[in-house]
C-alpha cells in the first residue's frame, strides 16, 4: 500500500489521530501514575489493519547447523542439561525464543545410550526423526520406536521420555512445541517425573498398530482426550498415502498435494494446540501464492526446492527447517524436474480455528506468484 493511502486510512474518522500538546503531556504522565494510559496514544497499534507478524522468515540450514548440534555431545550429558538441545531462535523475535509465531523448535542430539529424563509439561510436543537409528520415545507408558521422518507426539500431560537404544547410532531429531504460546496463556506447568525414568507398560508401538491404520478403527476402541490416541506417524504410509492421492488429484493451486495428520477418532488435528501435514510438490510444481494466519514451521524431508516469502527468494534442501511467518505471502517450488520434493509442516492452525482467527486470501496480481525483490 503506498504511503499516502496509509496515511489516508489513519486519518479516517475512527482511527486514532491526535496531535500532542502540553496539556495532553502532562495528562499522559498523570495518567501514568495510576497505571493507566489512554487509548488513543496506542491504538493504531495495538490495533493494526492486518496481522504484522513480528517474526520474519528464516531458513535453517542442516549442513551449517549439523556439526554444532554434534559438538554439544562433547560439552554436556542430557543429564546436566535435562535436554541437549539446539532451539531456533527467530532473529525478529526478542521477547520469547521461538522459532516463528508462538511456536518453539530446536534440534536435539542423542548418542546410543543416552536418555533425557523423563518429564511432563503443559506444553505439547512433536519429535521429527531427521537422523539415526534406534531412537524411541515413550509417552505415558507406551513406547514409540521413531525412523526417519517419523514423528512422535508427546502431548499437553503426558509423562515421556526419550532415549536412543545401546545398539543405535547417534539420533538427531527435530522438536516443535507451543512453549511460546501455553506461557503467553501464562498456563504451563513442568514437572519432572518421580522416578526420573518412565516405565514401558504396553506392547511396543501398540499405539500406532491400535490406531493407525486407514480407514479402519479398532472394535471397542475408545478414547476421549482431546489428542490422537496414534502417538507415532510414520513416513512409509505417510509417504504412499502422498503418492496415492497425487495419483487421484490435481492437487492445491497453493498447496500442491497436502495431506493434513489427524486425530483417527476424530479427524481433526492431532493436538489441540499444534496440528501436522505433508505436502508433495510434484517434479517441477510451482505453487501460486497465498497467506493465511498462523505460523508454520516447515521441515524438508525430501527433495530440494525453494519459497518466496513476502517477495524474497530462501532455497532449501532436505532436512532444512524454514518457517513462515503469519499473514505472509509464500509460494513453493520444486527444483527437480524428475523427483517429488516433500514438506513436513508444523503449524498453530488448530488453535487458529478453534478460536475462528482464521483467514486466507489469495495472491491476486502477477498470475498468482509474487514478483521477487
Ligand atoms: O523433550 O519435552 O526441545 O520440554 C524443549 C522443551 C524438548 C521435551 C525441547 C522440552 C522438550
Amino acid at each position: 500500500m503506498t504511503k499516502e493511502r496509509e496515511n489516508h486510512r489513519e486519518n479516517v474518522a475512527g482511527r486514532a489521530n491526535v496531535e500532542d500538546t502540553p496539556e495532553l503531556l502532562a495528562y499522559y504522565k498523570d495518567l501514568e501514575k495510576y497505571d493507566t494510559g489512554a487509548l488513543w496514544t496506542v491504538a493504531n497499534k495495538i490495533e493494526p489493519w492486518e496481522p504484522v507478524s513480528q517474526s520474519v522468515p528464516v531458513v535453517w540450514r542442516y549442513d551449517d547447523l549439523r556439526a554444532h548440534v554434534l559438538r554439544s555431545v562433547d560439552l554436556v550429558t542430557p543429564e546436566k542439561a535435562g535436554r541437549r538441545v539446539i532451539y531456533l531462535n527467530n532473529p525478529g523475535r526478542t521477547d520469547v525464543s521461538a522459532a516463528v509465531g508462538w511456536i518453539y523448535a530446536g534440534l536435539q542430539v542423542m548418542n546410543p545410550g543416552e536418555k533425557a529424563t523423563a518429564h511432563r509439561h503443559s506444553a505439547s510436543a512433536i519429535r521429527f526423526i531427521m537422523e539415526g537409528e534406534g531412537a524411541y520415545t515413550v509417552v505415558d507408558g507406551h513406547k514409540m520406536t521413531l525412523g526417519r521422518n517419523d514423528f512422535v507426539l508427546t502431548p499437553n500431560g503426558t509423562w515421556h521420555e526419550h532415549a536412543v537404544e545401546e545398539s543405535g547410532t547417534p539420533c538427531i531429531w527435530q522438536d516443535g512445541l507451543d512453549i511460546p504460546f501455553v506461557n503467553a496463556m501464562e498456563a504451563n506447568f513442568f514437572e519432572v517425573h518421580p522416578d526420573l525414568s518412565e516405565p514401558v507398560t504396553y506392547p511396543v508401538n501398540d499405539m500406532t498398530k491400535t490406531w493407525g491404520n486407514a480407514g479402519l478403527t479398532p472394535s471397542g476402541g475408545d478414547w476421549t482426550k482431546g489428542y490422537s490416541p496414534m502417538f507415532k506417524y510414520e513416513w512409509e504410509p505417510t509417504y504412499e498415502a502422498l503418492t496415492k492421492y497425487a495419483s487421484a488429484t490435481d492437487g492445491s493451486p497453493f498447496d500442491g498435494v497436502l495431506m493434513e495428520y489427524v486425530n483417527p477418532t476424530t479427524n481433526g488435528p492431532v493436538m489441540q494446540t499444534m496440528g501436522a501435514s505433508m505436502q508433495m510438490l510434484r517434479p517441477g510444481e510451482h505453487t501460486k501464492a497465498h497467506r493465511h494466519t498462523g505460523s508454520y514451521l516447515y521441515h524438508v524431508a525430501k527433495g530440494s526446492g525453494h519459497s518466496v516469502i513476502n517477495g524474497k527468494r530462501y532455497d532449501w534442501s532436505e532436512r532444512d527447517i524454514f518457517c513462515v511467518p503469519s499473514w505472509a505471502w509464500h509460494e513453493h517450488a520444486n527444483g527437480s524436474d524428475t523427483e517429488d520434493a516433500c514438506l513436513f509442516c508444523l503449524n498453530d492452525l488448530p488453535v487458529m480455528r478453534a478460536m475462528g482467527l482464521y483467514r486466507e486470501q489469495a495472491f491476486g496480481e502477477n498470475d498468482g506468484n509474487q514478483p521477487i525483490g
